[in-house]
């Protein structure tokens, strides 16, 4: 299961000869990478996690952490290619436990803070986990209470461990013991960790991706970001987003030797005097969390004077709301446009002042190959829209164990189908005009309808249901779910269609912002739902 190609497919071996020829697959991993830098500063700060003390890990501390801790996942029989859902909140566990897992070989599973029964059960079954790591509560929720329940649904599962206090689980800090020689790690071009798709089906996709690929997309965004030793990084975002993660993120931050500080929570009562007291030099933001910052950092209370870059991607961000940024925060602006799948478009430093508040940015790469196509698959002439499709060192082949999937998701020819529109500006940035694929982007999280259609249609007096977009001022986009009663069917209140898919467990997000009854759905000329259609009366919201 750690070789690629086993249970996803890889890039073919001339892709691959000409990626290491090229420099950009280096034969790092993860694991040697947190061990190569804690001999080089050993004394230097790595991590900081603020709440609710404050705690700190050298170089020297995590990487012996991580030893401990993956000697201890071992002795519990955890071992290479091993899958383990780690769904933990921005705290320091969260960076030991993907480092002892990584120095293993064993695969961690993200799964978001915000995912409940229905995602988690799913992710524990579908990759045959062998353990699932909590926090005991967070925001108000146990997560031993799922874990116990979630552990009755996926026999396979051997092991839940509690950061903090376990209840019936094993305590993360039991686990920890003298490493006996030196586990036999993972090679680099082997899986590294499992992330999560933002989804366009019912159930979600996952991406492999190896150390070889994401360690090169760490080094290109930190070339592109100037992240350094001296970088301090607030992650504000859930860690185990792919954007806080690796754009540059929490990783590339590592990788360079710099300080990673982790946020407890998004908002600037919170954020601003952690940026003051750690001096914070850079973050990542969704739309909707620039421009609440925005609007905060003009009260002026805190010293936000160390900022020099902040990210903003993951979802559209306006250009009027791009140009009020940098002077309210006193940093410079970079668009991002990334996706877990791989490819990463940045906004540069030396661009000017209009094509960062315009453009999404342009790739890493000089070998990301970037293709617009329309409907049929031509290419489009240069500078109109139509969908992005992109194939380089550091996109995936394919989705894990998804072959039906991947037929549709991936061309003949290796190119993943992002699902994007976009146009081409002749400097070669480029602009996220819409989306082709059917999936919701509500402020950087996405819902894939049909996962919540497929909910919903469980409810005994509901015969049809279409969920889609409806614009909104601050998320971007909220979610509405069009529900088609039963004939005969007591009628039903929409708090009740939110409880019932809410009850079913899944992430609050994922619950439809609005619902709407309505007697039939307009059709498309093949019988399909024409969703087109649909998203324009709702615009009407
Ligand atoms: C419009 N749409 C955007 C942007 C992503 C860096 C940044 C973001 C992600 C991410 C990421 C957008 N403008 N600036 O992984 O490393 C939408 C697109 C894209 C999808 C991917 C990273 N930035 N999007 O958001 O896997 O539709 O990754 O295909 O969560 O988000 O979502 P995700």
């Amino acid at each position: 299961t750690l070789t690629p190609g086993v249970d996803a497919p890889t890039w073919p071996d001339g892709f691959a000869a000409r990626y290491r020829a090229a420099g950009h697959w280096r034969g790092e991993t993860f694991g040697g990478v947190l061990r190569a830098r804690a001999a080089a500063h050993p004394d230097r700060v790595a991590l900081v996690d603020p709440a609710p003390w404050r705690r700190t890990w050298t170089y020297r501390e995590l990487d012996e952490r991580a030893d401990r801790l993956a000697a201890g996942f071992a002795a519990r029989g955890i071992g290479r290619g091993d899958r383990v859902v780690v769904q933990l909140p921005n705290v320091g566990e969260f960076v030991e436990v993907v480092f002892a897992l990584f120095r293993i070989g064993a695969l961690p599973v993200y799964a978001l803070p915000a995912h409940r029964y229905a995602e988690v059960s799913w992710f524990c079954s579908f990759t045959e986990a062998v353990a699932y790591v909590v926090p005991d509560t967070h925001a108000g929720f146990d997560h031993r209470e799922l874990a116990s329940r979630v552990r009755k649904a996926a026999p396979g599962l051997r092991h839940v461990f509690v950061a903090g206090e376990p209840g019936e689980h094993t305590p993360l800090s039991e686990v920890p013991c003298a490493p006996d020689g030196r586990p036999v790690g993972p090679r680099p071009h082997e899986l590294a960790f499992l992330q999560l798709s933002g989804g366009t089906t019912g159930v979600p996709k996952l991406i492999p991706r190896t150390h070889d690929d994401y360690l090169y997309s760490l080094r290109g965004s930190n070339e592109i970001c100037g992240v350094d030793a001296d970088t301090r990084f607030l992650v504000v975002l859930p860690a185990a987003h792919n954007f806080p993660m690796s754009s540059p993120g929490w990783l590339g931050v590592l990788y360079a030797g710099g300080t990673t500080v982790l946020c407890p929570k998004p908002d600037p009562a919170t954020a601003f005097p952690l940026v003051e007291r750690e001096r914070i030099t850079m973050t990542g933001l969704v739309p909707p969390l620039a421009l609440v910052w925005t609007e905060a950092a003009a009260a002026g209370r805190h010293d936000l004077s160390s900022l020099e870059l902040a990210l903003v991607g993951g979802a559209k961000y306006s250009a009027e709301a791009a140009r009020r940024l940098e002077p309210a925060l006193g940093c410079r602006l970079m668009q991002v446009f990334g996706m877990a799948e791989g490819l990463v478009n940045y906004t540069r430093l030396d661009d000017d002042p209009e094509t960062v508040v315009t453009t999404q940015g342009r790739p890493i790469s000089p070998d990301d190959e970037v293709r617009i196509v329309d409907d049929a698959g031509h290419d489009v002439p240069e500078g109109e829209f139509g969908q992005l499709l992109t194939r380089g060192p550091y996109t995936i082949r394919g989705y894990w164990k998804a072959p039906e999937h991947n037929a549709k998701a991936f061309t003949e020819d290796g190119f993943y189908r992002t699902g994007d529109i976009v146009r081409r500006t002749p400097s070669g940035h480029l602009l996220v005009e819409g989306r082709a694929k059917d999936q919701i982007n509500r402020g950087g999280e996405k819902i894939a309808p049909e996962e919540i259609e497929n909910i919903v249609l469980a409810h005994p007096s509901v015969h049809d249901v279409s969920v889609v977009s409806v614009p909104d001022p601050y998320l971007g986009e909220r979610s509405l779910a069009y529900v088609i009663l039963r004939s005969g069917a007591e009628p039903l209140k929409p708090a009740a269609v939110k409880r019932f898919v809410r009850e079913r467990g899944v992430a609050a997000y994922k619950v439809p912002d609005l619902v709407e009854f309505v007697d039939a759905f307009p059709h498309t000329g093949v019988g399909k739902v024409n969703k087109k259609q649909l998203r324009s009366s709702a615009e009407q919201h």
